[in-house]
Protein backbone atom coordinates (compact mmCIF):
# COMPACT_ATOMS: atom_id res chain seq x y z
CA UNK A 1 0.00 0.00 0.00
CA UNK A 2 1.32 3.57 -1.06
CA UNK A 3 1.53 6.20 1.75
CA UNK A 4 -1.19 8.08 0.19
CA UNK A 5 -3.40 4.88 -0.26
CA UNK A 6 -2.47 4.40 4.05
CA UNK A 7 -3.12 7.84 4.43
CA UNK A 8 -6.64 7.73 3.13
CA UNK A 9 -7.26 5.11 4.81
CA UNK A 10 -6.56 6.25 7.73
CA UNK A 11 -8.36 9.55 6.97
CA UNK A 12 -11.47 7.64 6.73
CA UNK A 13 -11.06 5.46 9.54
CA UNK A 14 -10.32 9.00 11.25
CA UNK A 15 -7.63 8.20 13.00
CA UNK A 16 -6.36 11.93 13.33
CA UNK A 17 -2.89 11.21 14.70
CA UNK A 18 -2.04 8.38 12.13
CA UNK A 19 -3.42 10.39 9.64
CA UNK A 20 -0.76 13.77 11.50
CA UNK A 21 2.27 11.55 11.50
CA UNK A 22 1.40 10.08 7.60
CA UNK A 23 1.49 13.42 6.53
CA UNK A 24 4.54 14.38 8.11
CA UNK A 25 6.59 11.12 7.09
CA UNK A 26 5.63 12.22 3.19
CA UNK A 27 6.48 15.32 3.91
CA UNK A 28 10.00 14.08 5.15
CA UNK A 29 10.42 11.58 2.38
CA UNK A 30 9.99 14.74 0.18
CA UNK A 31 6.23 14.25 -1.63
CA UNK A 32 4.74 17.12 -3.24
CA UNK A 33 2.01 18.74 -0.87
CA UNK A 34 -0.16 19.03 -3.73
CA UNK A 35 0.07 15.36 -4.13
CA UNK A 36 -0.13 14.48 -0.55
CA UNK A 37 -3.20 16.66 -0.47
CA UNK A 38 -4.75 15.49 -3.10
CA UNK A 39 -3.98 11.52 -3.77
CA UNK A 40 -4.07 11.15 0.06
CA UNK A 41 -6.50 13.28 2.28
CA UNK A 42 -9.09 14.70 -0.63
CA UNK A 43 -8.89 10.88 -2.06
CA UNK A 44 -9.89 9.96 1.51
CA UNK A 45 -12.33 12.61 2.15
CA UNK A 46 -13.91 11.94 -1.16
CA UNK A 47 -14.52 7.92 -0.81
CA UNK A 48 -16.16 9.02 2.92
CA UNK A 49 -18.46 12.06 0.88
CA UNK A 50 -19.58 8.99 -1.37
CA UNK A 51 -20.26 6.54 1.40
CA UNK A 52 -22.76 9.16 3.16
CA UNK A 53 -24.34 10.19 0.29
CA UNK A 54 -24.97 6.08 0.04
CA UNK A 55 -26.30 6.20 3.60
CA UNK A 56 -22.95 3.48 4.20
CA UNK A 57 -21.53 5.68 6.51
CA UNK A 58 -23.71 8.06 9.07
CA UNK A 59 -23.01 11.73 10.76
CA UNK A 60 -20.68 10.52 13.31
CA UNK A 61 -18.36 8.75 10.75
CA UNK A 62 -18.31 12.04 8.95
CA UNK A 63 -17.35 14.34 11.52
CA UNK A 64 -14.93 12.29 12.81
CA UNK A 65 -12.71 11.63 9.18
CA UNK A 66 -13.17 15.31 9.12
CA UNK A 67 -11.38 16.29 12.17
CA UNK A 68 -8.70 13.38 11.14
CA UNK A 69 -8.51 15.60 7.48
CA UNK A 70 -7.80 18.83 9.91
CA UNK A 71 -5.27 17.28 11.29
CA UNK A 72 -3.38 16.57 8.81
CA UNK A 73 -4.24 19.81 6.94
CA UNK A 74 -2.62 21.29 9.85
CA UNK A 75 0.39 19.72 9.02
CA UNK A 76 0.39 20.52 5.36
CA UNK A 77 -1.11 24.31 5.10
CA UNK A 78 2.52 25.77 5.78
CA UNK A 79 3.77 23.56 2.54
CA UNK A 80 0.62 24.30 0.46
CA UNK A 81 1.51 27.54 -0.39
CA UNK A 82 4.82 26.79 -1.25
CA UNK A 83 3.39 24.29 -3.29
CA UNK A 84 1.72 26.83 -5.24
CA UNK A 85 -1.91 25.08 -5.06
CA UNK A 86 -4.33 26.94 -6.82
CA UNK A 87 -7.43 27.42 -4.34
CA UNK A 88 -10.16 26.09 -6.28
CA UNK A 89 -12.93 28.53 -5.48
CA UNK A 90 -14.65 30.30 -2.45
CA UNK A 91 -18.00 30.11 -1.25
CA UNK A 92 -19.78 31.90 1.68
CA UNK A 93 -21.97 29.22 3.83
CA UNK A 94 -24.20 29.52 6.35
CA UNK A 95 -27.71 28.57 8.07
CA UNK A 96 -30.02 31.15 7.84
CA UNK A 97 -31.57 33.95 9.97
CA UNK A 98 -33.75 32.99 12.85
CA UNK A 99 -32.09 28.87 12.48
CA UNK A 100 -29.99 27.66 14.92
CA UNK A 101 -29.23 24.12 13.55
CA UNK A 102 -26.24 23.51 12.31
CA UNK A 103 -25.30 19.76 11.99
CA UNK A 104 -26.17 19.60 8.46
CA UNK A 105 -24.37 23.42 7.49
CA UNK A 106 -21.33 21.83 8.71
CA UNK A 107 -21.41 18.66 6.87
CA UNK A 108 -21.57 21.25 3.80
CA UNK A 109 -18.44 23.24 5.03
CA UNK A 110 -16.60 19.73 5.36
CA UNK A 111 -17.37 18.63 1.86
CA UNK A 112 -16.78 21.82 0.01
CA UNK A 113 -13.09 21.68 1.78
CA UNK A 114 -12.83 18.09 0.74
CA UNK A 115 -13.04 18.78 -2.43
CA UNK A 116 -10.21 22.08 -2.02
CA UNK A 117 -13.36 24.88 -2.07
CA UNK A 118 -12.47 27.30 0.31
CA UNK A 119 -15.28 27.96 3.13
CA UNK A 120 -16.27 31.31 4.79
CA UNK A 121 -18.77 30.01 7.22
CA UNK A 122 -20.77 32.71 8.67
CA UNK A 123 -22.58 30.16 11.28
CA UNK A 124 -26.20 30.46 12.30
CA UNK A 125 -29.15 32.80 12.24
CA UNK A 126 -26.94 34.54 9.20
CA UNK A 127 -29.21 37.69 7.63
CA UNK A 128 -29.86 37.42 4.29
CA UNK A 129 -27.60 40.75 3.53
CA UNK A 130 -24.73 38.87 4.96
CA UNK A 131 -24.56 36.41 2.75
CA UNK A 132 -24.28 38.97 0.11
CA UNK A 133 -22.25 41.15 1.47
CA UNK A 134 -19.53 38.82 2.29
CA UNK A 135 -19.62 37.54 -1.09
CA UNK A 136 -18.71 40.98 -2.34
CA UNK A 137 -16.49 41.54 -0.04
CA UNK A 138 -14.33 38.11 -0.29
CA UNK A 139 -14.83 38.06 -4.03
CA UNK A 140 -16.72 34.77 -3.43
CA UNK A 141 -18.89 33.10 -6.47
CA UNK A 142 -21.26 30.97 -4.34
CA UNK A 143 -23.35 31.14 -1.89
CA UNK A 144 -24.47 28.35 -0.08
CA UNK A 145 -27.52 28.02 2.52
CA UNK A 146 -28.51 25.82 4.95
CA UNK A 147 -32.16 25.60 6.75
CA UNK A 148 -34.02 23.05 8.41
CA UNK A 149 -37.52 24.63 9.81
CA UNK A 150 -40.58 25.42 7.51
CA UNK A 151 -40.41 29.18 8.82
CA UNK A 152 -37.26 29.95 8.23
CA UNK A 153 -36.68 28.59 4.71
CA UNK A 154 -38.56 31.37 3.31
CA UNK A 155 -35.18 33.74 4.23
CA UNK A 156 -33.57 32.27 1.23
CA UNK A 157 -35.57 34.01 -0.92
CA UNK A 158 -34.40 36.70 0.77
CA UNK A 159 -30.83 35.92 0.09
CA UNK A 160 -32.19 35.63 -3.88
CA UNK A 161 -33.60 39.53 -3.55
CA UNK A 162 -31.04 41.13 -2.21
CA UNK A 163 -28.38 40.06 -4.32
CA UNK A 164 -30.55 40.96 -6.73
CA UNK A 165 -30.92 44.34 -5.09
CA UNK A 166 -27.31 44.85 -4.62
CA UNK A 167 -26.45 44.25 -8.14
CA UNK A 168 -24.47 40.96 -7.75
CA UNK A 169 -27.32 38.59 -8.79
CA UNK A 170 -25.73 37.50 -12.09
CA UNK A 171 -22.38 37.19 -10.42
CA UNK A 172 -23.00 34.94 -7.72
CA UNK A 173 -24.74 31.30 -8.00
CA UNK A 174 -26.73 30.52 -5.39
CA UNK A 175 -27.20 27.42 -3.67
CA UNK A 176 -30.03 26.00 -0.63
CA UNK A 177 -30.52 22.68 1.06
CA UNK A 178 -31.70 21.52 4.02
CA UNK A 179 -34.30 18.71 5.42
CA UNK A 180 -37.62 21.03 4.24
CA UNK A 181 -36.23 22.76 1.17
CA UNK A 182 -37.04 20.95 -1.92
CA UNK A 183 -36.01 21.11 -6.09
CA UNK A 184 -39.72 23.09 -6.35
CA UNK A 185 -38.80 24.97 -3.48
CA UNK A 186 -35.67 26.37 -4.94
CA UNK A 187 -37.61 27.50 -8.16
CA UNK A 188 -39.83 29.24 -6.87
CA UNK A 189 -37.38 31.75 -4.86
CA UNK A 190 -35.41 32.01 -7.90
CA UNK A 191 -32.41 30.24 -6.50
CA UNK A 192 -29.74 28.46 -8.39
CA UNK A 193 -28.84 24.94 -7.05
CA UNK A 194 -30.44 22.39 -4.85
CA UNK A 195 -29.00 19.26 -3.29
CA UNK A 196 -30.17 16.61 -0.62
CA UNK A 197 -27.35 16.23 0.87
CA UNK A 198 -23.81 17.82 1.24
CA UNK A 199 -21.37 15.24 -0.53
CA UNK A 200 -24.06 16.33 -4.05
CA UNK A 201 -23.10 20.10 -2.84
CA UNK A 202 -19.92 19.92 -3.00
CA UNK A 203 -20.44 18.13 -6.63
CA UNK A 204 -22.30 20.83 -7.72
CA UNK A 205 -19.99 23.60 -5.83
CA UNK A 206 -17.17 22.16 -7.19
CA UNK A 207 -18.11 21.95 -11.40
CA UNK A 208 -19.12 25.43 -10.88
CA UNK A 209 -15.75 26.53 -9.99
CO1 LIG B 1 -34.74 21.00 15.69
N1 LIG B 1 -36.23 20.73 14.49
N2 LIG B 1 -35.68 22.54 16.49
N3 LIG B 1 -33.23 21.10 16.90
N4 LIG B 1 -34.18 19.39 14.99
C1 LIG B 1 -36.07 19.71 13.47
C2 LIG B 1 -35.51 20.29 12.20
C3 LIG B 1 -37.55 19.19 13.31
C4 LIG B 1 -37.86 18.55 11.95
C5 LIG B 1 -37.86 18.23 14.47
C6 LIG B 1 -39.29 17.73 14.44
O1 LIG B 1 -40.16 18.43 14.87
N5 LIG B 1 -39.53 16.55 13.95
C7 LIG B 1 -38.37 20.49 13.58
C8 LIG B 1 -38.68 21.38 12.36
C9 LIG B 1 -40.11 21.28 11.94
C10 LIG B 1 -40.35 22.09 10.75
O2 LIG B 1 -39.98 23.22 10.64
N6 LIG B 1 -40.98 21.46 9.79
C11 LIG B 1 -37.47 21.19 14.58
C12 LIG B 1 -37.89 22.20 15.47
C13 LIG B 1 -39.39 22.49 15.46
C14 LIG B 1 -37.00 22.86 16.34
C15 LIG B 1 -37.35 23.96 17.34
C16 LIG B 1 -38.31 25.02 16.84
C17 LIG B 1 -37.85 23.26 18.60
C18 LIG B 1 -38.35 24.20 19.69
O3 LIG B 1 -37.57 24.92 20.24
N7 LIG B 1 -39.65 24.14 19.89
C19 LIG B 1 -35.95 24.56 17.63
C20 LIG B 1 -35.62 25.69 16.69
C21 LIG B 1 -34.38 26.41 17.11
C22 LIG B 1 -33.94 27.34 16.02
O4 LIG B 1 -33.30 26.91 15.09
N8 LIG B 1 -34.33 28.59 16.13
C23 LIG B 1 -35.09 23.38 17.38
C24 LIG B 1 -33.87 23.17 18.03
C25 LIG B 1 -33.05 22.07 17.83
C26 LIG B 1 -31.79 21.80 18.65
C27 LIG B 1 -31.01 23.04 19.05
C28 LIG B 1 -32.18 21.01 19.88
C29 LIG B 1 -31.03 20.80 17.72
C30 LIG B 1 -30.03 21.51 16.78
C31 LIG B 1 -28.60 21.34 17.22
C32 LIG B 1 -27.65 21.84 16.16
O5 LIG B 1 -27.90 21.86 14.97
N9 LIG B 1 -26.48 22.22 16.65
C33 LIG B 1 -32.15 20.25 16.85
C34 LIG B 1 -32.06 19.07 16.10
C35 LIG B 1 -30.80 18.26 16.29
C36 LIG B 1 -33.08 18.66 15.23
C37 LIG B 1 -33.20 17.34 14.47
C38 LIG B 1 -33.58 16.27 15.50
C39 LIG B 1 -31.98 16.86 13.71
C40 LIG B 1 -31.42 17.88 12.71
C41 LIG B 1 -30.06 17.43 12.22
O6 LIG B 1 -29.05 17.94 12.63
N10 LIG B 1 -30.03 16.37 11.38
C42 LIG B 1 -34.37 17.67 13.45
C43 LIG B 1 -35.24 16.47 13.16
C44 LIG B 1 -34.75 15.70 11.96
O7 LIG B 1 -34.21 16.29 11.02
N11 LIG B 1 -34.97 14.44 11.97
C45 LIG B 1 -34.98 18.87 14.02
C46 LIG B 1 -28.80 15.79 10.87
C47 LIG B 1 -28.26 16.68 9.72
C48 LIG B 1 -27.05 16.00 9.13
O8 LIG B 1 -29.27 16.73 8.74
O9 LIG B 1 -29.39 19.26 8.82
O10 LIG B 1 -31.03 17.89 7.45
P1 LIG B 1 -29.68 18.11 7.99
O11 LIG B 1 -28.65 18.16 6.79
C49 LIG B 1 -28.72 17.24 5.74
C50 LIG B 1 -29.52 17.74 4.54
O12 LIG B 1 -30.64 18.47 4.90
C51 LIG B 1 -28.50 18.47 3.73
O13 LIG B 1 -27.25 17.85 4.01
C52 LIG B 1 -27.32 17.08 5.20
C53 LIG B 1 -27.05 15.63 4.84
O14 LIG B 1 -25.92 15.49 4.07
N12 LIG B 1 -28.28 19.90 3.87
C54 LIG B 1 -27.89 20.63 2.78
C55 LIG B 1 -28.34 20.72 4.93
N13 LIG B 1 -28.01 21.96 4.57
C56 LIG B 1 -27.72 21.94 3.25
C57 LIG B 1 -27.30 22.95 2.37
C58 LIG B 1 -27.07 22.62 1.02
C59 LIG B 1 -27.26 21.31 0.58
C60 LIG B 1 -27.66 20.31 1.45
O15 LIG B 1 -26.68 23.49 0.08
C61 LIG B 1 -26.29 24.77 0.46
Amino acid sequence: MSIFEEMSTFLQQGRAPKVKELVQQALTDGENAKEILEDGLLSGMSIVGEKFKNNEVYVPEVLIAARAMNAGMEVLKPHLASADVEAKGKAILGTVKGDLHDIGKNLVKIMFEGKGIEVIDLGTDVEAETFIQTAIDENATIIACSALLTTTMGVMKGVVEKAEEMGVRDKVKIMVGGAPVTENFKDSIGADYYTADAASASDVALSLL
